[in-house]
């Protein structure tokens, strides 16, 4: 039994990428240096793979950016505003227009980026039209597959497949309507015949598509397509071996079937995320004589793979197909590097951790035990489960009846205004103090001089709202480094990393906590800096948290119980926190859910329970409250279709959401519905630097007020403000607060 990954991290394991691209847009470095750094990367990968001892290695796995980007430039399906990579100049142009794609210039605005399926990666979505012309133009899969056969790697090169690719794609704005990517699918296969066959030329022998589509309801509806693209691209006589690979989900018995009955060679499942896989392999009798590379390890959370279990899986494996490859569930590129990085985590916790270069070594693990038999190494590797449960959490929730998730039906109103103002949370930080956070971590910073900074943060960030006007106040969050991480440090049952980075999007990285055991709040999180910021105004400061879904969204959590009795428990935690925010004379409290709409399963037979928990944790924490205090809640996407009933269902007093770039729809959608409390559709977009216009801003309010009775509008920015600077901040402020105004004064 072979051993492979679907794919690794490309940053480096010291985010050697985000520094090396950073300093080449600065102009700092040249092309050249920042191609040398990438290619050192790209062996390094190689020779961690071969190290592990995992048998086969995949590359082109490697991306400056992204590799939805990648196979857009590859295939000139870039849109006019930018020049055609075909027209390329020299390597620093090619670069240049590479990134201008991913990040904008003068004059073009960048690809929209978004969520690759339901992880923490953006990818950019290619936008196409009737025009587009697909035709092989760039060699980057062919290039870094003779790089690595030149230091020693025979590799498998790694392409986004062609009905994944052009179903993530969308129809740019001059396209037609109805018109549709997939539309392009007959010329883009040309392309990828051409790419195969010089692949082949090269000395590929096996070459990977990557279809995850299929584990969505639209993929797993495209069975018809789906065999027109591996039929054409099996029966080319010039090619390599193709592996299909899918993930995040199963892809069903339908699919499974046509892969199976295509001249393709070997099949990728993702045994790992739902449980359907083995079931949809018994429903077509087995692969036979088609490869089965069979994801057993899990790519994107970081526990250690359960390597008796594994090995028993392989066993009725065995039966269902006549050739077996162990491999990862996904490419690796959802989990940090290596675990060995870490110094400080508790050793119960990292014993039953493994990074990416771990994960690896469980892979080839895996194809030795089922080729060679179990052995010591077998042994020392069976995952410990260490138990981190707290019977006082799991009693408290045993104890909590229907009454603890519902709030009276009739409430005080939030404020005596209408078109009250307010803004998300955080203010611009500022390299001041970004700095001053970074000296204080590293111990050089004496922690009441830093707290000392913070407060003189809060009095200038309360004195300029009060100064500007806005009505309802926040704190700024100058003591926070990430919404997540911010209280993961404080709660019980979490562990943070110090290295464990992952790529979020381009050179932007986070570093997911571990959500390990039994979750509770030892003591107050954020009551102090909210009562001083409200010690120094007489306008109510609102408390932000973060809610339970979104600290399980950008969280590793763990497996050994369902998500919804993990969400419960953070719900509990952000309950008393809660609790004491009131006590303590606060009126408004907001309990972000920027990620609700993140862990909305790909398949909808599966989005109610899903919904039901996610409102059920929401409601824990926000329901112990009086009528008189106000929830607010805060959603951080326009694409809300899908989820209208669960906002309404967290039944917050006023939710914020992204409103500006989608011209109101989420207003209109609510207001047909008969929503009845309070929104604040985001009046302006804060991801650019650009100061609305009070006009602008006004006939958005007039626009929301047409759908929504104006005493349930607020008026806010469409997100926190802390990637802004403050010149910006204040003048678009300035001008939400007096459109308000005109608009307030003839409502009458
Ligand atoms: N927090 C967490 N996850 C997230 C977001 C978040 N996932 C989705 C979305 N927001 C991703 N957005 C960003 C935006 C900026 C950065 C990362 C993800 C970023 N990171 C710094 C970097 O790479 O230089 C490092 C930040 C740090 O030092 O912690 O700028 O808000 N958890
Ligand atoms: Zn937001």
């Amino acid at each position: 039994v072979r051993s492979t990954v679907h794919g690794y991290p490309r940053i480096g394991p010291d985010r050697e990428l985000k520094r090396a691209s950073e300093s080449y847009w600065k102009g700092t470095t040249t092309a050249a240096e920042l191609d040398a750094v990438a290619a050192e990367l790209r062996k390094g990968v190689y020779a961690q793979l071969r190290e592990a001892g995992v048998d086969d290695l995949p590359s082109n796995t490697f991306s400056y950016y992204d590799h939805v980007l990648d196979t857009a430039v590859l295939f000139d399906l870039v849109p006019s505003r930018f020049t055609s990579p075909a027209q390329a100049g020299d390597r620093d142009e090619q670069l240049r227009r590479y990134f201008a794609l991913a990040r904008g210039v003068q004059g073009a605005t960048p690809l929209e980026m978004t969520k690759w399926f339901d992880t923490n990666y953006h990818y950019l979505v290619p936008e196409l039209s009737p025009s587009t012309r697909p035709r092989l133009v760039g060699d980057k899969p062919v290039a870094e597959f003779r790089e690595a056969a030149e230091a020693g790697f025979q590799t498998r090169p790694v392409l986004v497949g062609p009905l994944t690719f052009l179903m993530l794609a969308k129809a740019a704005d001059d396209a037609p309507e109805g018109w549709e990517p997939i539309e392009l699918l007959d010329q883009l296969l040309d392309a990828y015949a051409k790419l195969l066959g010089d692949l082949k030329a090269a000395g590929a022998t096996e070459v990977q598509l990557d279809e995850p589509i299929l584990a969505t309801d639209e993929g797993r509806a495209a069975v018809g397509r789906l065999e027109r693209v591996y039929q054409r691209l099996g029966s080319l006589t010039e090619r390599p071996s193709l592996l299909v690979s899918t993930y995040f989900g199963s892809i069903g018995a339908a699919a499974l079937r046509v892969l199976k009955d295509s001249p393709v060679e070997a099949v990728g499942l993702d045994l790992v995320t739902d449980s359907e896989g083995v079931a949809d392999l018994a429903a077509v009798s087995g692969l036979g004589s088609t490869r089965l590379v069979a994801g057993l390890v899990d790519g994107r959370n970081v526990w250690r793979t359960d390597l008796p279990a594994a090995v028993a899986e392989l066993g009725t494996l065995l039966a269902l197909s006549d050739e077996l490859t162990v491999s990862t569930s996904c490419s690796l590129l959802h989990v940090p590097i290596d675990l060995d990085a870490e110094t400080s985590l508790a050793p119960e916790l990292r014993g039953a951790l493994a990074f990416a270069k771990q994960k690896a070594k469980e892979v080839a693990l895996l194809g030795r035990v089922l080729t060679e038999g179990e052995d010591a190494e077998f042994d020392a590797a069976r995952a410990q489960n260490p138990s981190f449960t707290d019977a006082r959490v799991r009693a408290r929730l045993d104890a909590l009846g229907p009454d603890a998730y519902e709030r009276p039906e009739e409430r005080g109103a939030p404020t005596d205004i209408t078109l009250t103002t307010t803004t998300i949370g955080s203010f611009p930080q500022t390299p001041e103090l970004r700095r001053a956070r970074a000296a204080h971590r590293r111990g050089e910073l004496p922690t009441e001089e830093y707290d000392q900074i913070l407060r003189a943060e809060i009095d200038r960030v309360i004195a300029l709202q009060e100064e500007i006007g806005l009505d309802v106040l926040v704190h700024g969050e100058p003591e926070r480094n990430d919404m997540v991480q911010y209280f993961a440090e404080q709660l019980e049952g979490y562990a943070t990393t110090e290295n464990g980075w992952v790529q979020s999007y381009g050179s932007r990285c986070v570093r997911p906590p571990i959500l390990f055991g039994d979750v509770s709040r030892p003591e107050p999180m954020t009551v102090e800096w909210i009562t001083y910021a409200q010690s120094r105004t007489d306008k109510p400061v609102k408390g932000m948290l973060t809610g339970p879904v979104t600290m399980l969204a950008w969280s590793f959590v763990r497996t050994d119980q369902p998500l919804g009795e993990t969400a419960r428990q953070v719900g509990l935690a952000l309950r008393d926190e809660v609790a004491d925010l009131e006590k303590a004379g606060i009126r408004h409290i907001q309990v972000d859910e920027a990620a609700l709409r993140e862990l909305l399963p790909l398949r909808g037979e599966q989005r109610q329970a899903y919904l039901d928990w996610a409102v059920n944790s929401f409601r824990l924490a926000t329901s112990g409250v009086a009528a008189t205090t106000t929830i607010h809640t805060h959603m951080c996407y326009s694409e809300f279709n899908q989820i209208v009933g669960g906002i309404e269902a967290l039944d917050a007093d006023v939710t914020s959401v992204e409103a500006a770039r989608s011209r109101m729809e989420v207003v209109e959608a609510l207001g047909r519905r008969g929503y009845k409390r309070g929104i604040g559709p985001g009046v302006y977009d804060i991801h650019s630097p650009r100061v609305p216009s009070v006009e602008e801003i006004e006939a958005s309010l007039r626009l929301a007020a047409s759908h929504i009775d104006a005493g349930n509008l607020w008026a806010n920015p469409d997100c926190g403000l802390k990637t802004r600077g403050y010149e910006e901040t204040e003048q678009a402020l300035r001008n939400m607060v007096e459109a308000a105004r005109r608009v307030r004064a003839d409502l009458g």
